[in-house]
């Protein structure tokens, strides 16, 4: 089948694009596109040309695979298509699904544009470090203004169409697309048509200028480091004040300069690791997920709460398990208040808030006989766990999948204590977990198909970002962690304060550095988790005292004022107490201070993630790099438009990170070496970690 047709209706030339999944602008749909423009407009029976698309959605923008091999140069090009659209006879865009990047750009050069109630515009090419290069900047800022292209483009989210006509980034909203969009024509061909988007000028004209300023200073504290959201509110402040050609020429010119980026090319990684991160080797793909429609969450602290409201806003019944009531009345106070901040903060109407609420309800194990899924977000210990375990053996349904939260406990240890362990699985939320989009999958050694499916399937139903982790200590995520934070206790031994270090970390692109980080979490915790992994600690390798010292000190962290800073009214000062305690650690260790530049601090910060990440592929607790890159952006913060930690080191060079690991191997003991995968990698000149089948 053609990946466009072409229909004469009456009067109207009905242009249709069928290319599966997305109907993306690839160059057979733009050359479909051109043959049918051009036969439209040579027919003198046609008043009007309707553009419509079959499948899921409406263009969905350039095609990503085909914009890495530079295709969309290859004529005929998205704008050669948009001037015989902007100059040719009336046309209408009918947009169902979602309409973006150049499908929404497309559809700006109609001269009018129609949508399904539950459609969607956007301009998503931020995220993938680009701008619209095809006038989305020019036309959308004169259609709604500056103030709306900026939101838009500069997010780059999606649009829902009542929004979108309230903004007039679409004309109608209708119920029944084709027939519509046909009347609609119809109507226009009766009439002179509007004026194109390019040419409008109501919505530039006095413009107030400090909207740029705002709109930078936000992009530099919301998106550090990226280069797209700067470029782009530049075309929106030069489409106020340029003509339509000049703005054209100057929007260009920023998308020519963001093309073939690093930033480009990380950004487009990430997009297809993520997608890739849902497909699980070996899983028979036509295994119908198990539907979860009832759940039990168990444990009403930080983490129980936030599950629970997770499931609720996905339309789940959630029964709420404590055995200590008060906790349990605390917990369902706690999460009532959730839902009254997301209601004043808009995050949801108040209707939903309420009717998600209602969804939650306290109970006990009795009260777990009809559920499908339940998940265990109880304190870190074994044996809580495994009583736990056994009771919703005997409390659930034979086929309910039984999930815990734990962030790095041995599922298998868990799933003996039932008779089902094949649907035992991790189901690792990040907190507060209502709001971080990663989802932690964690597969025992029994751990079964089914469970794995139901759970990937329902991490998209809560909108969470699901990444599959084999089964050790600290699965994908804290199994790295420990390398960067230890590193920092390291570089703080040798002098360098924890103000430093954090900072190199938060230009590098993270939200909070390390050494904050572990304020944040609680040094006590950390001190906590470290007792457990000192029992299995190789020999001659050891963890820096300062944590333990800290501890002595009184000093925990954020949730006591004082840690590695001090904290007073919200802000995070340094703390000398702090800045003693590791002076001592250094004299007494016989470390002397030594200056290291911000190079330096950065590599050895994010190096080791790298030589982790790869003994993580080797022992199969990953199954691909961009599963961890998928991981840390989602679970850490890791900067996106760097693709991810294993996107980075394999950007940097895979030669530097095994050359710091082996020095760091002879510093700091053996779990710190290169991996034999890097090594052979390096030895082999392997430059990518698809060449060396991850
Ligand atoms: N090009 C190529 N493949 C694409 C694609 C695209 N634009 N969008 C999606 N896919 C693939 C995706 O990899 C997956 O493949 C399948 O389609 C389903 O995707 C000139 C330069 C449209 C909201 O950034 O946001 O236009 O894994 O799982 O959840 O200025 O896809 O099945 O093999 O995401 O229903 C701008 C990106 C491009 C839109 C649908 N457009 N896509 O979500 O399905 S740059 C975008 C999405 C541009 C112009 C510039 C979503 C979706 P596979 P999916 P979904």
């Amino acid at each position: 089948m053609n990946s466009v047709s072409y229909q004469a209706v009456g009067e109207i030339g009905v242009i249709t694009v069928h290319y599966p999944p997305v109907n993306a602008l690839s160059l057979a749909v733009r050359t479909g596109l051109g043959e049918s423009l051009a036969r439209a407009n040579a027919d003198p029976d046609i008043k009007a040309i309707l553009i419509r698309c079959d499948g899921k959605t409406f263009i969905a923008g350039a095609d990503i695979k085909e914009l890495q091999k530079g295709w969309h140069l290859k004529n005929p090009t998205l704008g050669e298509i948009q001037a015989m659209l902007e100059t040719g006879k009336p046309s209408i865009a009918a947009i169902h699904g979602t309409a973006l990047g150049g499908g929404y750009e497309l559809a700006l050069t109609c001269h009018a544009r129609i949508a399904l109630n539950d459609a969607a515009i956007g301009l998503p090419e931020v995220k993938l470090g680009l701008l619209p290069g095809a006038g989305g900047t020019q036309r959308l800022t004169r259609l709604c203004g500056p103030a709306a292209a900026l939101d838009i483009i500069v997010s780059g989210r999606q649009v829902p169409a009542s929004e979108a006509l309230q903004l007039g980034a679409i004309d109608a909203i209708v119920t029944d697309l084709d027939e519509a969009a046909l009347t609609f024509a119809r109507d226009f061909a009766a009439r002179p048509a509007p004026a194109p988007v390019i040419a409008r000028n109501e919505a530039i004209a006095g413009i107030d200028p400090d909207i740029f300023a705002a709109a930078r200073k936000q992009a530099a504290r919301k998106s550090r480091g990226a280069e797209a959201p700067l470029a782009i509110i530049a075309c929106i402040e030069q489409a106020c004040e340029l003509t339509p050609a000049e703005g054209l020429r100057f929007e260009r010119a920023e998308f020519d300069g963001l093309f073939g980026s690093d930033q480009h090319k990380a950004l487009t990684h990430y997009f297809f690791a993520e997608r890739e991160a849902r497909k699980i080797p070996g899983l028979p793909g036509e295994l119908a997920a198990v539907r979860i429609e009832r759940a039990g969450v168990i444990g009403t602290g930080t983490m129980g709460r936030g599950i629970a409201v997770v499931l609720a806003n996905a339309g789940i019944e959630v029964r709420l398990v404590d055995t200590n009531s008060d906790a349990a009345k605390l917990g369902m106070e706690a999460i009532k208040g959730i839902y009254d901040g997301s209601a004043a903060r808009g995050i949801q109407t108040r209707d939903a808030a309420d009717a998600a609420l209602k969804r939650i309800k306290l109970g006990g194990y009795e009260d777990l006989g009809e559920v499908d899924l339940v998940v265990e977000a109880a304190p870190e210990i074994m044996e809580l766990k495994r009583t736990i375990f056994a009771r919703l053996d005997a409390s659930t349904p034979p086929r309910a999948i039984l999930a815990t939260n734990t962030s790095s406990l041995d599922i298998d240890s868990i799933a003996a204590a039932t008779a089902r362990p094949e649907r035992v699985i991790g189901a690792h939320f990040f907190s507060p977990a209502h709001i971080m989009k990663l989802l932690e999958l964690v597969r025992g050694t029994t751990t079964g198909p089914e469970a794995i499916a139901a759970m990937m399937s329902l991490a998209a139903r809560l909108g969470k970002t699901p990444v599959l982790a084999g089964n050790c200590d600290g699965f994908i995520g804290n199994r790295m962690l420990q390398y960067y934070t230890g590193q920092s206790e390291f570089l703080m031994e040798h002098g360098i304060a924890p103000e430093r270090i954090d900072a190199v970390a938060e230009r590098f692109g993270m939200p909070m550095g390390p050494v904050a980080l572990r304020d944040l979490a609680g040094i006590d915790v950390s001190v906590l988790v470290r007792k457990e992994r000192m029992k299995t600690l190789p020999e001659g390798e050891r963890m820096s005292p300062i944590l333990e010292r800290m501890v002595e000190a009184g000093r925990f962290g954020r949730k006591n004022g004082k840690g590695f800073y001090r904290y007073e009214g919200g802000e995070r000062s340094p703390a000398p107490q702090a800045a003693a305690i590791i002076a001592g650690v250094a004299s007494d260790l016989g470390i002397p201070a030594r200056e290291f530049s911000d190079e330096e601090i950065r590599d050895r910060l994010f190096m080791p993630l790298v030589n982790e990440g790869a003994k993580e592929l080797e022992d199969g607790i990953a199954i691909r790099a961009g599963d961890i890159d998928v991981a840390w952006v989602n679970g850490y913060g890791f900067p996106r438009w760097r693709g991810g930690p294993m996107f980075w080191g394999q950007s940097v060079g895979f030669d530097k990170v095994a050359e710091l690991a082996r020095e760091f191997g002879e510093r700091y003991g053996p779990r710190w070496r290169p991996t034999p995968l890097l090594e052979t990698m390096v030895r082999d000149g392997v430059a990518t970690w698809r060449e060396a089948g991850y």
